[in-house]
């Protein structure tokens, strides 16, 4: 196996699943001050490195993504923070897009910004330790959208963005996230990602990527969140396995869901019931942002030098979600 597989398979084998904390700094100063923290880089340091440094980053997270400023800070241990999620086990991971800015021609869309001078940014952060990356393609559902402008120009970003991160030794993650928001229903959500994550793996393909060396992290298929339309959480693991098993070739090690807003609870019990009745051989485990931090920051937030607190919050949430990367979870363990 190759050793971009090797390194895929570290990430999210036995339960592992991986902490998103790529938040840009504009994303992480929403974080920050909706808990009434001011964001200065101090700040976002104390409370990543509190969570990096925590006992379950050994049991349950096999990879940590990064943002271009805490990959490049010290710890307080005087650690570089790749050398402090490597001493946990977990690999270190970096966000190289650049954002999401207006797509041309479909205004009321995204397109993902980044590849600008890429190869030479990998290249740095290889150095520095990362050995896995992310860029994220953004969709939303509604009457006209996705355009087939919005799913096939993200989609020929993320498979360039893939050849040059394989052409530097490294993992890519490849997020095409179909947002939440919107009141679609759940099958305009499976159509749709199927479509997506499709286009996806036709690029990907075409640009001769080795695909035993990525990760997929898509959505679950939910209702929107404003549609009258809810469904159990039985049904959205039910038809996010068959979107997933219809549209991704079988050679990838694994697929990490995103969070995407759901609750902690509910990003958890959709993951557990997924693995239940997971019947691929794809590794089904998590890559989430605010379903492993929310309750983590909230508790922080009272009092930011309560590190061993905050550690035992975070530790609950991650045993959790390893849990259910496992299909073991329950409600009844939640409570503990
Ligand atoms: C951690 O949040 C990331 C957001 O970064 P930006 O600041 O660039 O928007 C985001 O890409 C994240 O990795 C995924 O959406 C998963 O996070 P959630 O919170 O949806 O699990």
């Amino acid at each position: 196996m190759s050793e971009l597989n090797n390194i895929a398979l570290k990430i999210l084998s036995n339960g592992k699943g991986i902490l998103a904390a790529d938040e840009s700094t504009g994303t992480m100063t929403k974080r920050l001050e909706s808990v009434n923290i001011p964001s200065t880089s101090e700040n976002r340091l104390l409370f990543r490195e509190t969570l990096f440094s925590s006992d379950n980053m050994k049991n349950c997270i096999g990879g940590v993504i990064l943002y271009d400023e805490t990959i490049k800070q010290i710890s307080s241990s005087k650690k570089t923070i790749p050398e402090l999620i490597s001493a946990s086990g977990a690999v270190p991971g970096i966000k190289v897009d650049t954002g999401a800015k207006v797509l041309a021609n479909s205004p009321s869309e995204k397109i993902t910004e980044g590849l600008d001078g890429l190869r030479e940014r990998l290249k740095e952060y290889y150095k520095i330790g990362a050995r896995f990356t992310k860029w994220r393609g953004v969709y939303t559902i509604s009457d006209k959208y996705p355009s087939k402008l919005s799913i096939h120009s993200n989609a020929h970003a993320l498979a360039r963005y893939a050849a040059l991160v394989q052409e530097n030794g490294m993992v890519p993650i490849v997020e095409p996230e179909v947002l939440m928001d919107g009141n679609h229903s759940a099958e305009d959500c499976s159509i749709k990602t199927s479509e997506i994550i499709k286009k996806c793996f036709e690029e990907l393909i075409l640009h001769k990527i080795d695909l035993t060396g990525i990760i997929l992290k898509p959505n679950m298929i939910l209702p929107g969140s404003s549609s009258d339309k809810k469904i159990t959480n039985e049904e959205i693991a039910k038809l996010t396995l068959k979107c997933i098993k219809q549209s991704v070739p079988i050679e990838i090690p694994g697929v990490a869901f995103l969070s995407g807003g759901q609750t902690e609870k509910e990003a958890t019990e959709n993951l557990n019931l997924i693995n239940k009745h997971n019947d691929t051989n794809f590794i089904m485990t998590y890559s989430y942002g605010r379903a492993l931090q929310q309750s983590a920051l909230k508790f922080w937030s009272k009092d930011i030098q309560n590190i061993k607190g905050t550690q035992d919050v975070f530790n609950h949430r991650a045993n959790m979600c390893t849990l259910a990367a496992q299909g073991k979870w329950s409600a009844e363990l939640e409570k503990n």
